[in-house]
């Protein structure tokens, strides 16, 4: 039996950096994917807990909420820092990312058509502290944590990728952010 099942829609949205963690990670995992129609069965969404995917089990294990899962799967697997003190500057990091994600979020679900200028100027002063965590880097790798990957990079990629796609090559203009890229 694979140790983890992730049930989720069919599209990367809250679940890719999960899911690049695990096959960075080396790690089996089982796909349950749920279309719009059998979701729409109502039957999953009334026994998920907050109502919503993506769901993770490990054995006897249920999470919801893509950066508990995140952070779980960070403790299992190595990725929270040598420290309480690493931990603790990477979950500042993951907040900061989060933060990221829901203003992408809003932009593309409310008010695209007014807002994507103004948001695509704005991104500049949304990616220097990450730019400027990741000119950090030792050893030639520009890790959030220096020279170690954590969970925090997996989503931190993530969101770059989703915003390469918004504005093309626009992450490029930023060093360290496109060194993350390359070397992940
Ligand atoms: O990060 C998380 O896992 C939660 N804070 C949000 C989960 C979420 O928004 N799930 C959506 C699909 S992902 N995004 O757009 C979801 O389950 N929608 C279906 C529904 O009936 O609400």
């Amino acid at each position: 039996m694979l140790p983890y099942t992730i049930t989720y829609f069919p599209v990367r949205g809250q679940c890719e950096a999960t899911w690049m963690l695990l096959a960075d990670q080396s790690q089996d995992w089982k796909e349950d994917i749920m279309t719009k129609e059998m979701w729409l069965k109502g039957d999953l969404k009334a026994s998920c807990l907050y109502g919503q995917l993506p769901k993770f089990t490990d054995g006897d294990l249920t999470l919801y909420q893509s950066n508990a899962i995140l952070r779980n799967l960070g403790r299992k697997h190595g990725l929270c820092g040598k420290d309480n003190r690493e931990a603790a500057l990477l979950d500042v990091a993951n907040d900061e990312v989060e933060g990221l994600r829901v203003r992408y979020l809003l932009l593309i679900y409310q008010s695209y058509e007014e807002g994507k200028d103004q948001y695509v100027k704005d991104l500049s002063t949304q990616l220097k502290p990450f730019e400027i965590l990741l000119k950090q880097k030792q050893g030639g790798k520009a890790f959030i944590m220096r020279d170690k990957i954590s969970l925090v990079d997996y989503n931190l990629l993530d969101l770059l990728l989703v915003h390469q796609t918004l504005a093309t090559g626009y992450v490029d203009t930023f060093l360290g952010l496109s060194a993350c890229v390359a070397l992940l």
